[in-house]
């Protein structure tokens, strides 16, 4: 974080740590835990205020990063069989290979996926263009040292597992095409003992735990001001970006 300090009278900056990159932020929690629409809360806010509506705030989930399954892996997904909260059932190699070009603010591309069909879609993608404030969230999104270590702020979306279960079922019947029966043999066989095993575990890293979820205003409100906090120091010391209003650079 950034430290802004007079001194002699005139302007001084002292960086205490210095920032390349975007502001990054992991958002982790269960299955239906409201982790996307936190996300988007935070993006609405932020596009919202007339001090940081010119920044550019992006989302990237893991939900895209599955890894393509061969044809045992794709038969076994279609009987609802496969375990797609395993780690293993991720491409770690594309999350890294994402993750690199966001923190060197190149533009990059992140597959699209089909739940219906339980794959990538060959062939398309959705743009991620340079972004000062990153958002990576996903069920995993603490479980990799390798993509944990770039999160400078680590957010846990906590929300009961009876009110998760309840919005899965409704979730998947109606989005993803899935029959009630379907939706909780896979709950018990596979989300619920991977969430316990490598989701659950990841809640010691967070930074900020959210009770309740995309419900907690209270919370996503302080989350969204100390965005904003970091949007106006980067903005301090950054001599050639003017700001928000078109004000060119502070004065050395
Ligand atoms: P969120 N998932 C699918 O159901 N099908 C797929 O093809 C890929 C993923 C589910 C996955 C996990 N598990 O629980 C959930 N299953 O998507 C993660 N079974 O997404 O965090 O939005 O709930
Ligand atoms: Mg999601």
């Amino acid at each position: 974080m950034a430290a802004i300090h007079h001194r002699h009278g005139g302007f001084c900056r002292e960086l205490k740590k210095v920032r390349k990159g975007p502001f990054i932020i992991g958002v982790a929690g269960g299955t239906a835990s409201g982790k996307s629409s936190v996300c988007q809360k935070i993006i609405e806010a932020i596009h919202q205020d007339p001090s940081t509506k010119d920044s550019k705030i992006v989302c990237v989930s893991l939900d895209n990063m599955y890894r393509d399954l061969g044809p045992d892996e794709s038969e076994k997904a279609a009987q609802g069989k496969f375990n797609f909260d395993h780690p293993d059932a991720f491409d770690l190699n594309l999350l890294t290979k994402i993750m690199k070009d966001v923190k060197e603010k190149k533009s990059t591309q992140v597959p699209k996926y089909d739940y219906r069909l339980n794959a990538r879609i060959s062939g398309e993608f959705v743009a991620i263009e340079p972004s000062d404030v990153v958002l990576v969230e996903g069920i995993l999104a603490f479980y990799w040292p390798e993509l944990r270590d770039n999160y400078d702020m680590k957010l846990f979306v906590d929300t009961d597992a009876d009110t998760r279960l309840a919005r899965r079922v409704r979730r998947d019947t109606a989005e993803r095409g899935r029959s009630l029966d379907t939706i909780l043999n896979q709950y018990t066989s596979t989300v619920k003992p991977a969430f316990e095993e490598f989701c659950l575990p990841s809640k010691k890293f967070a930074d900020v735990i959210i009770p309740r979820g995309a419900d907690n205003t209270v919370a996503i409100d302080l989350i969204v001001q100390s965005i904003k906090d970091v949007l106006a120091a980067d903005q301090q010391l950054s001599p050639t970006k003017p700001n928000a209003h078109g004000d060119g650079p502070l004065p050395p």
